[in-house]
């Protein structure tokens, strides 16, 4: 399958709720009157995209209606997506000498542990070496869920025993993973509300742990966020960003909700560059983020054209 059908696929939820609204009321109100206008709005925030974006595609909407021709209000929110995200992919960081580690970290069930394992087979399916360390040494079968992918992709895990210190076992696989010559470290965390002070001290002290071992670690810091919890996903990211110094997102399970926009509200709002997207749950359903294909799969629907040409 093509990257774009990937896309395509995995945010079919949002762009087919769109679609269908946005053709109903450009069926029902061509000359986008001020009712049409009204529930367009809705239909845009209710797809999570965010107030300043909703705003500007409605402004420029309006003016389009208001001079001859036709109003595309696809094209309109796909450039509008575009102007906002650039479009360019960001990249992750490749550290000048390897390993680079990589530290992710989040709300308990975002998709953390999954995601490890679909980044690691990314990485090394564009010729990396990769080694994954368990460092939720505390819930119930963490350890077990990241050998099993460990198996799957093909890569090696660093694990300890339940209940031993984290940041521990995080020194100990910079170590390895230094010895090894490995190209990147992946690091698996235990899932932690933003709001329970003393989980995010332990994050904070797993990150001086490693710099105690190679200073310039963890190279990223990838906060992994659900986009279904709309906007929650914001709040969580300031306070770990406070905390822990966020170098990128990942935003897992945009197949599961018709709210993908939140996507657009993440990068925007909070200036942090969306790395990564979760588009279902086979290994090569993780996807460096792409604005272009992004809003092209959401916004990408066949040209339901209004016109504001006036009746004879
Ligand atoms: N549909 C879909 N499911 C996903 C995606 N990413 C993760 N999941 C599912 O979300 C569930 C939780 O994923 P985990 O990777 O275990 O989440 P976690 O953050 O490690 O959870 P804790 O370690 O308990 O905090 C699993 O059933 C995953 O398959 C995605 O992009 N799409
Ligand atoms: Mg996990």
């Amino acid at each position: 399958m093509n990257l774009f059908q990937k896309f395509r696929d995995g945010l079919k939820k949002t762009s087919t709720k769109l679609a269908s609204e946005i053709k109903r009321i450009v069926t029902r109100a061509p000359r986008l009157d001020a009712e049409a206008i009204e529930e367009l709005e809705a239909v845009l925030l209710a797809s999570d995209i965010g107030i300043g974006t909703t705003t500007r595609i409605i402004e420029q909407t309006k003016a389009a209606a208001k001079s001859a021709g036709t109003v595309d209000v696809f094209a309109i929110a796909r450039a509008e997506i575009e102007r906002e995200l650039g479009v360019a992919t960001h990249q992750l960081v490749k550290a000048a000498t390897a390993p680079t580690v990589i530290l992710l970290a989040g709300v308990n069930g975002t998709g953390k542990t999954t995601s490890t394992a679909k980044l690691a087979h990314h990485l090394k399916s564009t010729g990396n070496t990769v080694l994954l360390a368990a460092c939720d040494t505390f819930r119930a079968a963490a350890i077990e869920q990241l050998k099993i992918w460990g198996d799957r992709v093909g890569c090696d895990v660093i694990a300890g025993a339940y209940g031993s210190d984290s940041a521990a076992l995080a020194f100990d696989a910079v170590g390895a993973a230094v010895s090894r010559k490995v190209d990147y470290l992946l690091i698996d965390t235990a899932g932690r509300l933003h709001t329970k002070q003393n989980l995010m001290e332990e994050m904070k002290k797993m990150r001086r742990v490693l710099q105690k071992r190679l200073p310039d670690a963890p190279h990223e810091v990838l906060l992994v966020l659900d986009a279904t919890t709309g906007a929650n996903a914001l709040n969580q990211v300031r306070e770990f960003h406070n905390t822990l110094g966020v170098t990128g997102l990942v935003v897992t399970k945009l197949d599961g909700t018709a709210k993908g926009g939140i996507v657009v509200a993440i990068a925007r709002e909070l200036k942090l560059p969306v790395k990564f997207i979760g588009l279902g749950e086979q290994l090569d359903d993780l996807q460096p983020f792409d604005p272009q294909k992004f809003s092209a799969a959401v916004f990408g629907e066949p040209k339901f054209e209004a016109t504001n040409e006036r009746s004879p």
